[in-house]
């Protein structure tokens, strides 16, 4: 079994203008494709090839850096893709947005306190909303390609929520303007797909 770089769920230019055309090119079939190469050359002739892409992450720290690096690529970006859409972002309805009223006061304060993770992220790395099994949502970052699957990291939990906020993510559009790039993440945000995770 190898790992297959998942479908893009719109064309590249269906998050114009917050996300541009070439970016979300560039993002898929360069940087996304090559973290999925380079999981597969690293998971080849071992028994870790037998596990999933979530199992892998669990047990990162017993395998290569290149598992993890790769393997946190692999399943960042294709969480991410699906958690943002053409015709979305705004705010959530519903079961989403009593879950965000409930732990950060309200939708505004959340975006402000997940949008300050992201920025605040030295270097490059990833901002998260993740979930505990008993339904506790936390906001938190992560450096490099590690994510809160794995069990080397700080911030734990099923991510709900990601923003990638390496340069590769926004440099052509915003240059080294992050902050512009987070305030248009929220006119793409999934809503949907946020609920869906919640719920899985
Ligand atoms: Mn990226």
């Amino acid at each position: 079994m190898s790992f297959e770089l998942p479908k893009l769920p719109y064309a590249y230019n269906a998050l114009e203008p917050y996300i541009d055309a070439l970016t979300m090119e560039i993002h898929y079939t360069r940087h996304h494709a090559a973290y999925t190469n380079n999981l597969n050359t690293a998971v080849a002739v071992t028994d870790m090839d037998k596990l999933s892409i979530e199992e892998l992450m669990k047990s990162v720290s017993k395998y290569t850096v290149a598992v993890r690096n790769n393997g946190g690529g692999f399943y960042n970006h294709s969480l991410f893709w699906k958690l943002m859409a053409p015709n979305a972002g705004g705010e959530p309805q519903g079961m989403v947005l009593d879950a965000l009223n409930r732990h950060f006061g309200s939708f505004d304060k959340f975006k402000e306190e997940f949008s300050r993770a992201a920025a605040g992220r030295f270097g490059s790395g990833w901002a998260w909303l993740v979930m505990d099994s008993s339904g506790k949502l936390t906001i938190g970052s992560t450096p490099n390609q590690d994510n809160p699957l794995m069990d080397i990291s700080e911030l734990k939990g099923k991510p709900v929520l990601a923003l990638d906020v390496w340069e590769h993510a926004y440099y052509l559009r915003y240059q080294n303007r992050r902050p512009d790039y987070i305030s248009a993440f929220w006119n793409v945000v999934n809503w949907q797909e946020v609920e869906r995770l919640m719920k899985s």
